[in-house]
């Protein structure tokens, strides 16, 4: 009889990692499945339109100001358009939200309901598009609260304490995808030859300590006191603590804290005097990526509490967000408190 090798991981791809983690969960539907796969089909259509942005005429902006008041580019339009377009058939989703639309997305009548509720970024990180730098797209999932019907604010507002999974593509030099459904978070590479995501970092651990820190540093003067006293303490010499960190900021949300993910350190967009929240919105940006960096051994807080456990109040609500190394996360909530 002939013995086939066991498959090496290369073989792992997303689709066979997801199906083989929902076999492990009794009572799992598949519909998680499903869910996954077309997020990740609609990643690599995304990917095309980033991938050939400078070659034809889709760089530029639009003229339509998105609830966030930040200028939409045609590629977030086509990214939105396109998550919502994969995502809206497959009657696993109760209604969606999105960071370029101020009002709920709801599900076509000719299409059935499902338990779940999606939330997503089409393309964070936008303003950095036409410089070709990386870029990226953020989802947030939950289970529906509401019986049955079309998904309502209620099934949206929910704290991220409660969301059954998250994750981000990054366009980068490499496509990756990288998400966590509450057992490891796990990132694949697309292979671009054959269209497929193969697992490339399986059950990815933030260090607890970093050298690292990733802030835009242009808004000094509008930071409260005990943030600047927080970033001069990270430049002071010391080397017994390991002082002075190193700054790195892209200016790219899903960039900046898959780099703090990989190798350690503190993320962080504080309250400034324009943002008395900061700029981050809680829902598709802070809470994903805060249950990703949990999920991996880190924290994220709001500089006083942990981002997870705050109870939204408004779809596109902003959040200071504080997000790293569990050691790094800590020393900044002991500068905010005054007891540094
Ligand atoms: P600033 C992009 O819209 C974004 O929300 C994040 O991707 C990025 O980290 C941040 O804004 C950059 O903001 O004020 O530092 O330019």
């Amino acid at each position: 009889m002939t013995t086939i090798p066991p498959s090496p991981s290369k073989f792992m791809t997303l689709e066979r990692h997801i199906s083989e983690g929902e076999r492990a969960h009794p009572g799992a539907t598949g519909e998680f499945s499903a869910i996954l796969h077309s997020l990740s089909l609609a990643a690599k259509l995304v990917w095309r339109e980033v991938t050939k942005a400078g070659l034809v005429n889709i760089l530029g902006k639009t003229d339509r100001m998105n609830i966030s008041g930040d200028i939409v580019k045609k590629l977030d339009e086509f990214a939105d358009i396109t998550i919502y377009r994969a995502m809206d058939h497959g009657g696993h989703l109760c209604v969606m939200a999105s960071e370029e639309n101020e009002d709920l997305l709801q599900i076509p009548e000719e299409h059935p309901q499902g338990k779940y509720v999606l939330l997503y970024d089409p393309l964070d990180g936008s303003s950095n598009i036409d410089a070709n730098v990386t870029i990226g797209s953020i989802f947030s999932i939950f289970r529906r609260v509401t019986a049955s019907g079309a998904g309502t604010m209620e099934d949206v507002l929910q704290p991220g304490s409660r969301q059954v999974a998250a994750g981000y593509v990054l366009y980068g030099s490499s496509m990756m995808f990288v998400y966590c459904s509450g057992h490891g978070v796990h990132g694949f590479t697309l292979d671009p030859t054959v269209g497929e995501f193969l697992l490339s970092h399986e059950n990815i651990r933030i260090p607890d300590r970093g050298s690292i820190y990733s802030v835009n540093e242009g808004n000094y003067r509008r930071w409260g006191e005990q943030v600047r006293r927080y970033v001069d303490y990270l430049k002071e010499e010391d080397r017994a603590t390991g002082r002075p960190y190193s700054l790195r900021y892209i200016g790219s949300l899903v960039a900046d804290v898959h780099r703090t993910l990989l190798y350690g350190g503190i993320y962080f967009y504080p309250p400034d005097s324009r943002n008395p929240n900061g700029k981050l919105r809680l829902m598709y940006e802070n809470n994903p990526l805060a249950f990703i960096v949990e999920s991996a051994g880190g924290a994220a807080s709001d500089g006083h509490g942990r981002t997870l456990d705050i109870q939204p109040t408004a779809l596109h609500e902003r959040s200071p967000l504080f997000l790293g190394s569990r050691e790094e996360v800590k020393l900044v909530e002991e500068f905010l408190s005054g007891r540094r």
